[in-house]
Protein backbone atom coordinates (compact mmCIF):
# COMPACT_ATOMS: atom_id res chain seq x y z
CA UNK A 1 0.00 0.00 0.00
CA UNK A 2 0.71 3.66 -0.38
CA UNK A 3 0.17 5.85 2.17
CA UNK A 4 1.23 8.77 1.34
CA UNK A 5 1.01 10.22 -2.16
CA UNK A 6 2.42 13.28 -2.97
CA UNK A 7 1.10 15.55 -5.90
CA UNK A 8 4.55 16.27 -8.04
CA UNK A 9 5.24 18.49 -10.63
CA UNK A 10 6.56 17.19 -13.78
CA UNK A 11 7.72 19.12 -16.89
CA UNK A 12 7.12 16.66 -19.62
CA UNK A 13 8.62 16.77 -22.77
CA UNK A 14 5.17 16.56 -24.82
CA UNK A 15 2.52 17.51 -22.44
CA UNK A 16 3.66 20.91 -21.06
CA UNK A 17 3.50 20.79 -17.25
CA UNK A 18 1.58 18.19 -15.43
CA UNK A 19 0.65 16.60 -12.05
CA UNK A 20 1.95 13.54 -11.17
CA UNK A 21 1.40 11.02 -8.03
CA UNK A 22 4.61 10.44 -6.49
CA UNK A 23 5.68 8.56 -3.15
CA UNK A 24 7.97 9.94 -0.40
CA UNK A 25 11.40 7.93 0.42
CA UNK A 26 13.59 8.93 3.03
CA UNK A 27 14.32 12.63 1.88
CA UNK A 28 12.97 12.60 -1.16
CA UNK A 29 10.61 11.18 -3.54
CA UNK A 30 10.10 8.29 -5.90
CA UNK A 31 8.46 8.18 -9.24
CA UNK A 32 5.79 5.77 -7.72
CA UNK A 33 1.66 6.44 -8.26
CA UNK A 34 0.07 5.40 -5.30
CA UNK A 35 -3.25 6.41 -7.22
CA UNK A 36 -2.82 3.90 -10.01
CA UNK A 37 -1.24 0.38 -8.17
CA UNK A 38 1.73 1.84 -7.68
CA UNK A 39 3.01 2.25 -10.93
CA UNK A 40 6.57 3.01 -11.17
CA UNK A 41 8.71 4.51 -14.13
CA UNK A 42 12.08 2.96 -14.41
CA UNK A 43 15.59 4.69 -15.88
CA UNK A 44 16.98 1.95 -18.29
CA UNK A 45 20.16 4.16 -18.58
CA UNK A 46 20.74 3.12 -22.00
CA UNK A 47 20.64 -0.38 -21.27
CA UNK A 48 18.40 -3.37 -22.86
CA UNK A 49 17.92 -5.56 -19.49
CA UNK A 50 16.23 -5.20 -16.27
CA UNK A 51 14.93 -2.00 -14.82
CA UNK A 52 17.75 -0.18 -14.61
CA UNK A 53 16.98 2.52 -11.83
CA UNK A 54 13.55 3.86 -10.31
CA UNK A 55 13.32 7.40 -11.10
CA UNK A 56 13.65 9.63 -7.73
CA UNK A 57 13.96 13.43 -7.22
CA UNK A 58 14.59 15.73 -4.19
CA UNK A 59 11.56 18.33 -4.30
CA UNK A 60 8.76 16.76 -6.02
CA UNK A 61 9.70 18.94 -9.75
CA UNK A 62 10.68 16.40 -12.33
CA UNK A 63 12.36 17.25 -15.32
CA UNK A 64 13.04 20.26 -17.56
CA UNK A 65 10.69 19.93 -20.58
CA UNK A 66 13.56 19.30 -23.02
CA UNK A 67 15.17 15.83 -24.04
CA UNK A 68 18.72 16.98 -22.11
CA UNK A 69 16.93 16.24 -19.10
CA UNK A 70 16.76 12.61 -18.01
CA UNK A 71 13.94 12.92 -15.95
CA UNK A 72 11.57 14.23 -18.79
CA UNK A 73 11.14 11.02 -20.69
CA UNK A 74 10.11 9.31 -17.33
CA UNK A 75 7.46 12.32 -16.87
CA UNK A 76 6.07 11.83 -20.00
CA UNK A 77 5.78 8.02 -19.88
CA UNK A 78 4.47 8.58 -15.99
CA UNK A 79 2.11 10.74 -17.08
CA UNK A 80 0.82 8.62 -19.82
CA UNK A 81 0.53 5.73 -17.68
CA UNK A 82 -1.26 7.88 -15.39
CA UNK A 83 -4.05 9.29 -18.01
CA UNK A 84 -4.68 5.89 -19.50
CA UNK A 85 -5.21 4.34 -16.42
CA UNK A 86 -7.25 6.87 -15.30
CA UNK A 87 -9.34 6.43 -19.05
CA UNK A 88 -9.76 2.90 -18.91
CA UNK A 89 -11.54 4.28 -15.57
CA UNK A 90 -13.55 6.58 -16.35
CA UNK A 91 -14.72 5.63 -19.79
CA UNK A 92 -15.33 1.47 -19.13
CA UNK A 93 -15.36 1.47 -15.27
CA UNK A 94 -11.82 -0.77 -15.86
CA UNK A 95 -9.14 -0.92 -12.75
CA UNK A 96 -6.01 -1.20 -14.73
CA UNK A 97 -5.09 -3.08 -17.97
CA UNK A 98 -6.10 -6.02 -16.27
CA UNK A 99 -8.78 -4.96 -15.08
CA UNK A 100 -7.89 -6.00 -11.46
CA UNK A 101 -5.85 -3.10 -9.85
CA UNK A 102 -2.52 -4.07 -10.74
CA UNK A 103 0.02 -1.21 -12.29
CA UNK A 104 2.40 -2.34 -15.15
CA UNK A 105 5.57 -0.53 -14.70
CA UNK A 106 7.35 1.61 -17.46
CA UNK A 107 11.10 1.84 -18.90
CA UNK A 108 12.55 4.67 -20.42
CA UNK A 109 15.83 5.43 -22.02
CA UNK A 110 16.23 2.13 -23.15
CA UNK A 111 19.44 1.65 -25.89
CA UNK A 112 21.08 4.12 -27.63
CA UNK A 113 19.00 6.25 -30.76
CA UNK A 114 16.05 3.56 -30.57
CA UNK A 115 13.80 4.81 -32.68
CA UNK A 116 10.77 2.55 -31.07
CA UNK A 117 8.71 1.82 -27.71
CA UNK A 118 7.05 -1.55 -27.03
CA UNK A 119 5.26 -3.68 -24.87
CA UNK A 120 5.89 -6.71 -23.61
CA UNK A 121 3.28 -9.44 -22.01
CA UNK A 122 5.99 -11.17 -20.01
CA UNK A 123 7.23 -8.17 -18.11
CA UNK A 124 3.98 -6.65 -17.91
CA UNK A 125 5.53 -3.13 -18.90
CA UNK A 126 6.14 -0.39 -21.22
CA UNK A 127 9.64 0.51 -22.84
CA UNK A 128 10.43 3.95 -24.76
CA UNK A 129 13.84 4.61 -27.02
CA UNK A 130 15.24 8.00 -26.93
CA UNK A 131 14.74 8.47 -30.30
CA UNK A 132 17.03 9.02 -33.56
CA UNK A 133 19.24 12.08 -31.68
CA UNK A 134 18.62 10.19 -27.73
CA UNK A 135 16.69 13.71 -27.25
CA UNK A 136 13.27 12.79 -28.68
CA UNK A 137 12.00 9.79 -26.51
CA UNK A 138 9.15 7.82 -27.61
CA UNK A 139 7.22 9.15 -24.67
CA UNK A 140 4.28 11.32 -26.53
CA UNK A 141 0.46 10.66 -24.72
CA UNK A 142 -0.54 8.79 -27.95
CA UNK A 143 2.19 6.42 -27.83
CA UNK A 144 1.79 5.68 -24.31
CA UNK A 145 -2.13 5.24 -24.81
CA UNK A 146 -1.18 2.73 -27.32
CA UNK A 147 1.75 0.32 -25.83
CA UNK A 148 -0.42 0.34 -22.85
CA UNK A 149 -3.45 -0.43 -24.36
CA UNK A 150 -1.07 -3.65 -25.66
CA UNK A 151 -1.58 -4.74 -22.40
CA UNK A 152 -5.61 -4.07 -22.02
CA UNK A 153 -5.91 -5.92 -25.40
CA UNK A 154 -3.31 -9.11 -24.23
CA UNK A 155 -5.86 -9.38 -20.99
CA UNK A 156 -8.89 -9.58 -23.65
CA UNK A 157 -9.23 -10.54 -27.20
CA UNK A 158 -5.87 -11.46 -27.04
CA UNK A 159 -5.53 -10.73 -31.11
CA UNK A 160 -2.92 -13.01 -32.97
CA UNK A 161 -0.08 -10.16 -33.82
CA UNK A 162 -0.26 -11.10 -37.82
CA UNK A 163 -2.63 -11.38 -40.69
CA UNK A 164 -5.82 -9.36 -40.22
CA UNK A 165 -5.84 -10.01 -36.17
CA UNK A 166 -2.62 -8.06 -36.18
CA UNK A 167 -3.98 -5.66 -37.82
CA UNK A 168 -7.30 -5.58 -35.46
CA UNK A 169 -4.28 -5.77 -32.30
CA UNK A 170 -2.68 -2.64 -33.75
CA UNK A 171 -5.58 -0.55 -34.22
CA UNK A 172 -6.73 -0.81 -31.28
CA UNK A 173 -3.65 0.45 -29.68
CA UNK A 174 -4.39 3.74 -31.85
CA UNK A 175 -7.78 3.82 -31.06
CA UNK A 176 -7.18 3.55 -27.20
CA UNK A 177 -3.73 5.93 -27.71
CA UNK A 178 -5.97 8.33 -29.36
CA UNK A 179 -8.96 8.46 -27.01
CA UNK A 180 -6.57 8.78 -24.26
CA UNK A 181 -5.22 11.56 -25.85
CA UNK A 182 -8.61 13.02 -26.59
CA UNK A 183 -9.87 12.80 -22.80
CA UNK A 184 -6.57 14.00 -21.45
CA UNK A 185 -7.69 17.05 -23.06
CA UNK A 186 -4.24 18.42 -22.27
CA UNK A 187 -3.33 22.41 -23.59
CA UNK A 188 -0.26 21.82 -25.14
CA UNK A 189 -1.56 17.82 -26.29
CA UNK A 190 -4.67 18.09 -27.81
CA UNK A 191 -6.49 15.24 -29.46
CA UNK A 192 -6.24 14.53 -32.93
CA UNK A 193 -6.47 11.46 -35.51
CA UNK A 194 -2.77 11.58 -36.21
CA UNK A 195 -0.48 8.85 -33.98
CA UNK A 196 2.66 10.01 -33.13
CA UNK A 197 2.48 13.96 -34.20
CA UNK A 198 4.62 15.39 -31.65
CA UNK A 199 7.77 13.20 -32.06
CA UNK A 200 8.50 13.63 -35.24
CA UNK A 201 9.71 10.12 -36.20
CA UNK A 202 9.86 10.43 -39.69
CA UNK A 203 12.18 14.20 -39.38
CA UNK A 204 9.77 16.64 -41.45
CA UNK A 205 7.31 16.93 -38.91
CA UNK A 206 4.41 15.08 -40.19
CA UNK A 207 2.51 12.16 -37.83
CA UNK A 208 3.42 7.96 -37.67
CA UNK A 209 -0.22 7.62 -39.27
CA UNK A 210 -3.55 9.14 -40.12
CA UNK A 211 -7.02 7.61 -38.84
CA UNK A 212 -9.21 9.94 -41.15
CA UNK A 213 -7.16 8.57 -44.77
CA UNK A 214 -4.56 5.79 -43.48
CA UNK A 215 -2.91 5.45 -46.71
CA UNK A 216 -1.27 9.58 -46.15
CA UNK A 217 1.26 7.49 -44.40
CA UNK A 218 2.19 6.20 -47.81
CA UNK A 219 1.66 2.35 -46.54
CA UNK A 220 -1.40 1.82 -44.60
CA UNK A 221 -4.69 0.23 -46.22
CA UNK A 222 -7.65 2.94 -46.23
CA UNK A 223 -10.08 -0.09 -47.28
CA UNK A 224 -10.43 -3.96 -46.81
CA UNK A 225 -9.38 -6.16 -49.60
CA UNK A 226 -8.65 -9.39 -49.42
CA UNK A 227 -4.56 -9.01 -49.34
CA UNK A 228 -4.71 -6.76 -46.67
CA UNK A 229 -3.88 -9.52 -44.25
CA UNK A 230 -0.54 -9.69 -45.95
CA UNK A 231 0.65 -6.34 -44.42
CA UNK A 232 2.86 -5.36 -41.90
CA UNK A 233 0.31 -5.16 -39.26
CA UNK A 234 1.41 -1.62 -38.52
CA UNK A 235 -0.65 -0.92 -41.96
CA UNK A 236 -3.38 -3.23 -41.83
CA UNK A 237 -4.47 -1.29 -38.93
CA UNK A 238 -5.60 1.26 -41.38
CA UNK A 239 -8.82 0.02 -42.17
CA UNK A 240 -9.75 0.09 -38.66
CA UNK A 241 -8.13 2.68 -37.78
CA UNK A 242 -10.14 4.59 -40.58
CA UNK A 243 -13.68 2.60 -39.26
CA UNK A 244 -13.31 4.09 -36.19
CA UNK A 245 -12.72 7.75 -37.79
CA UNK A 246 -15.68 7.14 -39.59
CA UNK A 247 -17.89 5.81 -36.90
CA UNK A 248 -16.63 8.47 -34.37
CA UNK A 249 -16.38 11.70 -36.69
CA UNK A 250 -17.97 10.68 -40.12
CA UNK A 251 -16.95 11.14 -43.76
CA UNK A 252 -15.80 13.94 -46.09
CA UNK A 253 -13.70 16.93 -44.85
CA UNK A 254 -14.06 18.23 -40.82
CA UNK A 255 -11.64 20.53 -38.89
CA UNK A 256 -11.31 19.49 -35.09
CA UNK A 257 -8.91 21.12 -32.73
CA UNK A 258 -7.25 22.83 -35.40
CA UNK A 259 -6.78 19.95 -37.58
CA UNK A 260 -7.52 19.69 -41.23
CA UNK A 261 -9.06 16.11 -41.77
CA UNK A 262 -10.82 14.34 -45.10
CA UNK A 263 -12.28 11.28 -44.88
CA UNK A 264 -13.34 9.38 -47.99
CA UNK A 265 -14.95 6.27 -48.21
CA UNK A 266 -14.23 3.17 -50.45
CA UNK A 267 -17.94 3.78 -52.55
CA UNK A 268 -18.22 7.37 -52.13
CA UNK A 269 -21.00 6.88 -49.45
CA UNK A 270 -22.31 8.52 -46.89
CA UNK A 271 -21.39 7.85 -43.22
CA UNK A 272 -22.92 9.82 -40.03
CA UNK A 273 -20.59 9.82 -36.77
CA UNK A 274 -21.85 8.75 -33.55
CA UNK A 275 -18.94 10.85 -31.72
CA UNK A 276 -16.50 9.23 -30.08
CA UNK A 277 -18.04 8.84 -26.87
CA UNK A 278 -20.24 6.69 -28.06
CA UNK A 279 -17.91 4.95 -30.84
CA UNK A 280 -14.92 3.95 -28.39
CA UNK A 281 -17.90 2.78 -26.20
CA UNK A 282 -18.97 -0.10 -29.51
CA UNK A 283 -14.98 -0.96 -29.71
CA UNK A 284 -14.23 -1.64 -26.18
CA UNK A 285 -17.26 -4.11 -25.52
CA UNK A 286 -16.83 -6.08 -28.90
CA UNK A 287 -12.88 -5.97 -27.75
CA UNK A 288 -13.49 -7.50 -24.61
CA UNK A 289 -16.65 -9.38 -25.03
CA UNK A 290 -17.15 -10.47 -28.88
CA UNK A 291 -13.30 -10.41 -30.08
CA UNK A 292 -11.01 -13.37 -29.61
CA UNK A 293 -7.67 -14.01 -30.67
CA UNK A 294 -8.52 -15.21 -34.53
CA UNK A 295 -10.87 -12.52 -34.92
CA UNK A 296 -10.35 -10.94 -38.73
CA UNK A 297 -12.35 -8.04 -40.21
CA UNK A 298 -15.55 -9.58 -41.07
CA UNK A 299 -15.55 -10.87 -36.95
CA UNK A 300 -14.48 -7.41 -36.03
CA UNK A 301 -17.79 -5.63 -37.67
CA UNK A 302 -20.07 -8.31 -36.54
CA UNK A 303 -18.62 -8.14 -32.92
CA UNK A 304 -19.21 -4.19 -33.34
CA UNK A 305 -22.62 -5.00 -34.44
CA UNK A 306 -22.91 -6.85 -31.62
CA UNK A 307 -21.98 -4.35 -29.16
CA UNK A 308 -23.83 -1.42 -30.67
CA UNK A 309 -27.31 -3.84 -30.43
CA UNK A 310 -26.26 -4.14 -26.53
CA UNK A 311 -25.36 -0.67 -26.08
CA UNK A 312 -27.63 1.26 -28.48
CA UNK A 313 -30.87 -1.64 -29.57
CA UNK A 314 -31.15 -3.51 -32.47
CA UNK A 315 -33.12 -0.15 -34.40
CA UNK A 316 -30.85 2.38 -33.25
CA UNK A 317 -29.03 5.30 -35.16
CA UNK A 318 -25.75 4.02 -33.63
CA UNK A 319 -26.06 0.26 -34.98
CA UNK A 320 -26.84 1.45 -38.61
CA UNK A 321 -23.94 3.98 -38.27
CA UNK A 322 -21.42 0.69 -37.35
CA UNK A 323 -23.15 -0.18 -40.43
CA UNK A 324 -22.33 2.19 -42.61
CA UNK A 325 -18.55 2.71 -41.39
CA UNK A 326 -17.81 -0.76 -42.13
CA UNK A 327 -19.12 -0.59 -45.38
CA UNK A 328 -16.77 2.91 -46.34
CA UNK A 329 -14.13 1.09 -45.42
CA UNK A 330 -15.31 -1.93 -47.73
CA UNK A 331 -15.63 -4.76 -44.63
CA UNK A 332 -19.08 -6.20 -46.03
N1 LIG B 1 5.76 0.52 -31.34
C1 LIG B 1 5.46 -0.72 -31.97
C2 LIG B 1 4.08 -1.18 -31.60
O1 LIG B 1 3.60 -0.90 -30.53
C3 LIG B 1 6.44 -1.75 -31.60
C4 LIG B 1 6.26 -2.98 -32.36
O2 LIG B 1 6.11 -2.97 -33.56
N2 LIG B 1 6.23 -4.11 -31.71
O3 LIG B 1 3.43 -1.83 -32.37
ZN1 LIG C 1 1.56 -1.31 -31.44
CA1 LIG D 1 -2.26 11.91 -31.64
Amino acid sequence: SYEAVETGIGNSQYSGEVQLSTTPSGSGFELVDGDRGGHKTYDLNQGENGTGDLVTDDDDTWGDGTGNDRQTAAVDAAYGAAQTWDFYKSAFGRDGIAGDGKAAYSRVHYGDSYVNAFWDDSCFCMTYGDGADNKSALTALDVAGHEMSHGLTSSTANLDYYGESGGLNEATSDILGTSVEFAANNSTDVGDYLIGEKIDINGDGTPLRYMDQPSKDGGSADYWDSSVGDLDVHYSSGVANHFFYLLSEGSGAKTINGVDYDSPTADGSTVTGIGRDKAIQVWYKALTEYMTSSTDYAGAREATEKAATDLYGADSDELASVDAAWNGVNVK
